[in-house]
């Protein structure tokens, strides 16, 4: 525990004075463009942290670039008939420029490619080596013999023994939510050639995370008890308890990092393993370019080192990469890892390669002078604590009757009154120390739920002070009072000016554009001012002259929006991309590959007759816990009542099936499914979208009909 004074002059308990920070954020795979949710999930919340530091005016560096390696572009290549190396230079350009034009602040924006990178990793993998603390494993593991390539799990096909789903990956069946092991697989397939895998015998590194588990029950588990978000230390811990496994850092390919040792032909470095080191190498890039000392920012420890990553990326910078660090003895762990959940848009998933999605260039294409206005809509609805959503009609009302009706309106009419009675200069009034103690106490919550991640919170405490103005001047109406009492109107504008000047400052951290606006309309130089200064009186002197007016935003259409849903619902038109990043339940992450289905064999007439096929009636329907893709229903078959558990929730929302006439294969036999006796199996139609749709009678039919 340390209680500290922090610059503004309040003790925030709880909280160590930090002489420096290192801020991460994942580093995008460069195999796709990025859509909103990845920026409400790491980008935007770590860029709003990194701008409330340097207005605070801390030491940060804030590192982000390209993650290049991994099989899944190597795969993606293959299916493109292209190369790995196109295919990074055009997204590491693509995602670049989007986060720039999106303000997204980074110091550097670095690629995993580069020289530096790779001599960084490689120094990683030999000084555990040469520490004799890798395990050296040969397995059994699949081979296409076609395309010469060892195949990780997601590329390979078959039969879940679970539950028969034809489908299924080597990590994980989709349709029961069953994790497996490529071995598990009835009648394998490689995604790649459609052709059956072989075993062959292949040498890998592994990280014996096993040894470290002592380490990290106390360093996470009890150090950081209090201070993790609980989504992230509930992963973390579930993990830990789980018991953990050496984990091979190291793959059979031939696009990454070379694995420097002389009898590691053909083997590069795992692209997890390399992937974070990334930091690092952005780190020691930027030092060389700037003059400072990379070293001051991985191995002091005063230094704050904190990570901002999806939910999908928690274990790897919570547990293995910190291992890492740790393993390798000079480096400080992270701080905190505040990372978020998953933003859904429009009632489903966000996928890329579904076509449901926003992507971030996209977003800029359609409405380039709208930057704030996503930023402060993805803020408002950022997945901080469990899942959230966006919708365009919400992004219209928050834009509209938020943006546009407080902060808009407030700025606009203090504006337009001070140039209309005082000449666009500032008034002269007394000082209003109650207003002071209010915007001085906005800018300290803001300040506690930032260092607490919790941005939020911190956004409706900015937008606070501006319904605060709002209420003012809709109290005081200076505009009535100006002719007989001209002091009035003054102070009321005075006190105005003042809390927007405030404001300038601290909705920078949300807002960059908008604050530079607000700057240019008080014709006040931004780099004069501090977080310290919110609140601080005389902020904008008596007898200043303002600058220019400008509208802050503008109202969001009915047709702009219903522009937006016809365009996600008929799917999109560029040709840029379509691949998404999987995550899966296996540490390696995919590519969802994209197929047409092949024709099954041919079946005799009595094999067909064996299947029951029924219709029924959904009577109830609710979610599996700890089964994002399942449902538990209870179906109404006429002759009875079954328990059927169908992996359809990711497209269906129980409330709304209730009551639904389905088709069920209903002599199948029984299995237990996370614990649940499930008989008989809903059938659903797969669109191309991937999209599931029930198939049932065009009437409605009685419970219990046949179906031939
Ligand atoms: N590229 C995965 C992802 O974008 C990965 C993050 C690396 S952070 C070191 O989800
Ligand atoms: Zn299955």
């Amino acid at each position: 525990m340390f209680i500290n004074l922090i610059s503004d002059g309040i003790y925030l308990p709880n909280m160590k004075h930090w002489k420096r920070y290192t801020i991460t954020a994942a580093l995008p795979y460069a195999n796709g463009p990025k859509h909103i949710g990845h920026l409400a999930g790491a980008y935007l919340p770590a860029d709003i942290y990194v701008r409330y530091l340097r207005l605070k005016k801390r030491d940060v560096l804030f590192v982000c670039g390209s993650d290049e390696h991994g099989t899944a572009i190597t795969m993606q290549a293959m299916q493109e008939n292209t190369t790995p190396q196109a295919i990074i230079d055009k997204y590491h350009v693509l995602v670049r420029d989007s986060f720039e034009k999106l303000g997204i602040s980074f110091d550097i924006y670095h690629r995993t490619s580069s020289p530096l990178h790779h001599e960084t990793a490689q120094e990683f993998f030999l000084d555990f080596y040469n520490k004799g603390l890798f395990k050296e494993i040969t397995t059994d593991q699949y081979f296409d013999e076609e395309k010469k390539i060892f195949l990780a799990d997601r590329y390979i096909t078959g039969t879940c023994p679970n539950c028969g789903y034809e489908r299924a990956y080597g990590d994980q069946c989709e349709h029961c939510g069953k994790s497996l092991s490529p071995s598990d697989l009835i009648n394998p397939r490689s995604t790649l050639s459609g052709l059956a895998p072989v075993l062959r015998p292949t040498k890998h590194w592994y990280l014996p995370l096993n040894e470290y588990e002592p380490w990290l029950r106390t360093w996470l588990l009890r150090d950081h008890a209090k201070d993790w978000k609980t989504n992230v230390y509930g992963q973390c811990k579930s993990w830990i308890e789980g018991g953990l496994q050496p984990r091979a850092m190291t793959r059979d390919g031939e696009w990454g990092i070379k694995v420097p040792l002389p009898d590691a032909e053909g083997k590069v470095l795992y692209v997890w393993f390399d992937a974070p080191i990334g930091y690092i190498s952005a780190t020691k890039q930027w030092a060389l370019d700037n003059n400072k000392l990379w070293e001051l920012y991985w191995k002091d420890s005063d230094t704050r080192l904190v990570h901002f990553v999806g939910k999908d990326n928690i274990v790897f910078h919570c547990i293995i990469f910190p291992v890492m660090l740790h393993m390798h003895g000079d480096y400080i762990v992270p701080d905190n890892v505040p990372a978020n959940e998953f933003l859904n848009l429009e009632g489903n998933k966000m996928s890329t390669s579904r076509k449901w999605s926003v992507e971030m260039h996209e977003y800029l294409e359609d409405f380039p002078d709208k930057v704030d206005e996503l930023r402060y809509v993805l803020c408002s609805i950022a997945p901080e604590t469990k899942d959230s959503e966006f919708t365009w009609k919400d992004y219209q009302t928050r834009v509209n009757s938020e943006l546009v009706a407080i902060l808009g309106n407030f700025v606009n009419r203090v504006m337009v009154l001070t140039e209309k009675y005082f000449e666009g200069k500032v008034p002269k009034a007394p000082e209003n120390a109650e207003l002071k103690v209010f915007v001085t106490g906005q800018r300290d919550k803001i300040s506690e739920s930032l260092e607490n991640f919790k941005f939020r919170e911190a956004l409706t405490e900015m937008m606070n002070i501006a319904r605060h103005g709002n209420k003012m001047l809709t109290e005081k109406e200076p505009w009535k009072t100006f002719k007989e009492n001209p002091e009035a109107t003054g102070a009321v504008l005075y006190d105005s000016l003042q809390i927007i000047a405030s404001m300038a400052i601290l909705c920078e951290p949300f807002l960059p554009f908008t604050s530079r606006k607000l700057f240019g309309m008080l014709n006040l130089d931004a780099k004069n001012f501090s977080w310290a200064d919110a609140g601080r009186q005389e902020l904008i002197p008596s007898g200043h002259m303002l600058g220019k007016a400008e509208l802050l935003y503008q109202k969001i259409e009915d047709e702009t929006i219903q522009k937006q849903v016809d365009k996600l619902h008929h799917g999109k038109t560029t040709d840029t991309l379509v691949i998404e990043n999987k995550p899966a339940a296996s540490l390696e992450t995919p590519v969802q590959v994209s197929e047409t289905e092949p024709e099954k064999p041919e079946i005799t007439f009595d094999e067909f007759a064996k299947l029951d096929l029924r219709v029924g009636t959904i009577l109830t329907a609710e979610k599996v816990q700890k089964a994002d893709k399942l449902l538990k229903l209870t179906v109404d078959l006429g002759f009875e009542i079954r328990t059927v558990v169908s992996g359809i929730a990711e497209f269906f929302k129980p409330e709304n099936i209730i009551g639904q006439q389905v088709s069920v294969v209903a002599n199948l036999a029984p299995r237990k499914i996370r614990g649940i006796e499930s008989k008989g199996m809903i059938l659903l139609a797969e669109d191309e979208m991937g999209v599931l749709h029930f198939i049932l009678p065009k009437e409605l039919t009685k419970n219990g009909s046949i179906i031939r």
